[in-house]
């Protein structure tokens, strides 16, 4: 699309809405970057973009003399498909992107694609430290933090982009066609938003929606859902299991991955050979081999690195030892499926912090997972109360409900004894106390950190 002297309207001025801005700006197109919030102060947004950034910036409502003028809209993926205000555009005929379609539409090169509930941060930073290994020139953006906006326009035909992506910025793609892709798994999450499992699976799926035969698609065997999608799927498909010895994929059997091509099997690596902890890394680590291989890298390169990859900060991140207590800060842990994840990882009795913003995830499935472990569940946010009823069905006793994250980081402290681990594993978003599940996890780890000996 020819976006030079386009009138665009960007809805959201967090960091996906500012790189759009840039990005639009820089290709000559007349941008309008939009925030709802009307508590937002315009000079601070404006003192977000570079100068040379020649955004219009407005707060609050929009006129209809505006609205008219705009020829595509650009959402940030914090943006709802079916609001009304949206909707308005929409029935316009007025094109309505992704701020992940206008990158792909700006950007060149090559591009991996991963998404799925749980795992894709860590596979991501795997995937790009493999990559980098390789090949020059190597962008890691999207979910992970870092707008794919702010490097389209620098990317060229020999670049490697390696994209996380969400099942929010999935459901504004248009002709969004990575070269890789990966499901790695779908369980329930972000039901307020897709409304039904069947539309959260499907925007998960157009990940692949645009991939031919020459492209490849990494799906999980053992989840009901990409297992499935694998019939469908145009590209070709590599599975990993870590439960099922594959005819052709890669796969878990002992200590060792082992990779079958249908004729033959390799013995690849021992699982010990990593410094990531449980299944789901074992899972993410096949997927990261399974990508990097359809990308040509070499895999003494691609093991190297593994054996070199340190845990992702926030995913079942080891904190410090105080006064004998282990603590360790899972604020990634933002819904019940990654939660359990972080409990099933602790081998010590455990003083759990959970709860935070109402995603109407069911959190039967978590508590089930403390497997007698959890000796005082602290609880916190909207969802304390739901989730309080429900460990109760499930006999946990000790259930203390906090009024803030610093008074249920200091119940923790108290009932913890030397030999007992602290995690925050939350099992929901951070948001309505915190910005993100960053600042979540660095209050945590600033509270552990001036604790006394
Ligand atoms: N806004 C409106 N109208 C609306 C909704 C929001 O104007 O209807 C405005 C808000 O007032 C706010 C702005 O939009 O000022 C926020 O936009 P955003 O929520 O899209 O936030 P960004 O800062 O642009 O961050 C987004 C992702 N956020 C979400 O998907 C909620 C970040 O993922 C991502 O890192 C970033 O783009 C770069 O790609 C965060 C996330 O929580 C980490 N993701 C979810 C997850 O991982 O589970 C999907």
């Amino acid at each position: 699309m020819d976006l030079v002297n386009k009138k665009v309207l960007i809805i959201g001025t967090g960091i996906s809405g500012v790189g759009a801005a840039q990005a639009l700006s820089s290709a000559g197109a007349e941008p309008i970057l939009y925030d709802e919030n009307e508590n937002l102060v315009k000079e601070e947004v404006l003192a977000k973009l570079p100068e040379s950034c020649k955004a219009e910036v407005i707060i609050g409502s929009l006129s209809d003399e505006i609205k008219d003028e705009i020829e595509l809209l650009i959402l940030s993926p914090g943006v709802p498909v079916d609001t009304e205000f949206v909707e308005e555009f929409r029935n316009k005929g007025i094109r309505i992107w992704g701020e992940i379609e206008l990158a792909y539409e700006l950007g060149k090169g090559k591009v991996i694609a991963i998404t799925g509930t749980n795992g894709k941060t860590t596979t991501t930073s795997l995937v790009g430290e493999i990559m980098k290994a390789y090949y020059e020139s190597v962008y890691v953006v999207g979910n992970i933090g870092n707008p794919y906006t702010m490097t389209a326009l620098e990317s060229t035909e020999d670049t490697v982009t390696v994209a996380e992506i969400s099942s929010f910025q999935l459901e504004t793609i248009e002709e969004f066609h990575p070269n890789v892709s990966a499901i790695l798994n779908i369980t329930p999450d972000h039901l307020n938003r897709h409304h039904t499992m069947e539309n959260y699976v499907a925007a998960k799926e157009r990940v692949a929606e645009n991939q031919t035969r020459a492209d490849v698609c990494v799906l999980n065997y053992e989840n009901e859902y990409t297992r499935a999608f694998g019939d469908k799927c145009r590209a070709e498909v590599i599975y990993f299991s870590s439960v099922n010895k594959l005819n052709k994929g890669l796969y878990l059997d002992g200590e060792y991955i082992y990779q079958a091509d249908g004729q033959r099997i390799y013995r690849i690596m021992n699982i010990h050979d990593m410094n990531l902890v449980g299944i789901c890394n074992v899972e993410n680590v096949m997927a990261a081999i399974a990508i990097a291989e359809s990308m040509n890298v070499p895999m003494d390169i691609i093991l190297k690195t593994i054996r070199d990859f340190k845990a992702v900060e926030h995913r079942i991140e080891f904190v410090a030892t105080k006064r004998g207590v282990d603590y360790y800060n899972d604020s990634k842990g933002t819904n019940p499926d990654a939660a359990i994840q972080g409990i099933r990882a602790m081998s010590k009795p455990t003083v759990l912090i959970g709860g935070g913003y109402d995603k109407q995830s069911e959190y039967d499935e978590w508590i089930k997972a403390f497997d007698g472990k959890v000796k005082c569940l602290c609880l916190i946010g909207q969802t304390r109360e739901k989730i309080a009823e429900c460990a109760k069905k499930y006999g946990i006793a000790n259930i203390v409900l906090a009024d803030s994250f610093e008074e249920a980081f200091d119940i923790c402290v108290e009932n913890a004894v030397p030999g007992d681990a602290v995690l925050l594993s939350p099992a929901c978003a951070s948001w309505g106390m915190f910005k993100n599940y960053e600042e979540r996890g660095r209050l945590f780890k600033d509270l552990v950190n001036n604790l006394e000996e």
